[in-house]
């Protein structure tokens, strides 16, 4: 892991109905991330939140999409911004945002690899076309985008395509997955641990195989953690709750045993909505887990 490490705000709402998200990167400043990074002698960059603005609702007539045009547009930027801070070596640390922004993101991070993995941590798959939506929301399509599936204006992010591979990928923590998410998983082998892996397996096991899997056949490993991921109880603050989630506990855990892989060699953290929080324990729990990941440990 790289020990400069460059924070990317991206308050980007537009993949979703629910305004407050984009107040996430505040969220998370504010529960002390820097100064959490800093206990942990990394050097760290904030380079501020990318502009994004508060632009009124478009819905493609054709597609039902909403926002695609402007989440496009930012998503350029945002790739533009990951992929100069790992020219310059150091470690990009996106927030969000609604899970919409990790087109961006991996269309920065995919050009510096040749085999990257990706984590993906939700209880979404997030494998949604135009035409599997049930919503329309781009957030629920971030990660068919990336594997080059869906409409082009996504696809083509950054200028080239797909920028994973279904192989390269582990999703962990499904427990709501529509109908045509399913079937693309099927088709495509794609990894999943769903809850009931976790809950047969424990969560040192299911990281373990991850980590094993990843290993084999990638150079390098994104981290994309939906808060959602983890239960209700734990991160309230999110925009698509779903019971019988990932436990605090279990996450700290999850973000250990990957930080003694030194594998992740950049990350984001999605869905923090301070609006829908309580006291800001999302983005509590997502500054604590970044300790984790970072290599904080008690003793
Ligand atoms: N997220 N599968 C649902 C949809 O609308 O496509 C929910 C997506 C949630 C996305 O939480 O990042
Ligand atoms: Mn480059
Ligand atoms: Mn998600
Ligand atoms: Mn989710």
């Amino acid at each position: 892991m790289n020990k400069s490490i460059t924070i990317i705000g991206m308050p980007m709402d537009l993949g979703q109905m629910r305004r407050g998200v984009d107040m996430g990167p505040s969220a998370i400043r504010y529960a002390g991330i820097v100064e959490r990074l800093q206990g942990l002698n990394l050097e760290i960059h904030d380079r501020g939140d990318i502009q994004i603005g508060r632009p009124e609702v478009v819905i493609d007539p054709d597609t039902k999409m909403r926002n695609l045009e402007l989440v496009a547009e930012k998503s350029e930027i945002l790739a533009k911004v990951v992929d100069k801070v790992i020219e310059d070596e150091s470690f990009p640390l996106v927030f969000g945002g609604d899970h919409s922004i990790a087109i961006g993101t991996l269309a920065g991070v995919a050009r510096h690899y040749e085999n990257l993995g990706v984590i993906w941590y939700d209880a979404h798959g997030d494998l949604n076309t135009a035409e599997t939506s049930p919503s329309g929301n781009i957030h629920g399509m971030p990660l068919a985008a990336s594997l080059g599936i869906g409409h082009p204006v996504l696809t083509q992010i950054g200028g080239y395509s797909p920028k994973i591979k279904p192989e390269n990928l582990v999703i962990i923590g499904a427990r709501s997955l529509d109908v045509g998410e399913r079937k693309l998983i099927k088709e495509k082998g794609i990894k999943v641990y769903t809850m009931h892996e976790i809950d047969r397996l424990g969560m040192a096991k299911v990281i373990e195989e991850t980590i094993e899997y990843l290993k084999a056949r990638t150079d390098s490993v994104h981290l994309s953690l939906d808060l959602d991921g983890l239960d209700p109880t734990d991160a309230p603050g999110v925009g698509t709750p779903v019971l019988g989630g990932i436990s605090y506990r279990e996450s700290h855990l999850a973000m250990e045993m990957l930080a003694e892989t030194k594998m992740i060699t950049s990350a984001e953290f999605v869905e923090v909505n301070p609006i829908l929080d309580e006291r800001n324990k999302t983005a509590l729990a997502a500054v604590a887990l970044m300790g984790s990941l970072f290599g904080e440990k008690l003793l």
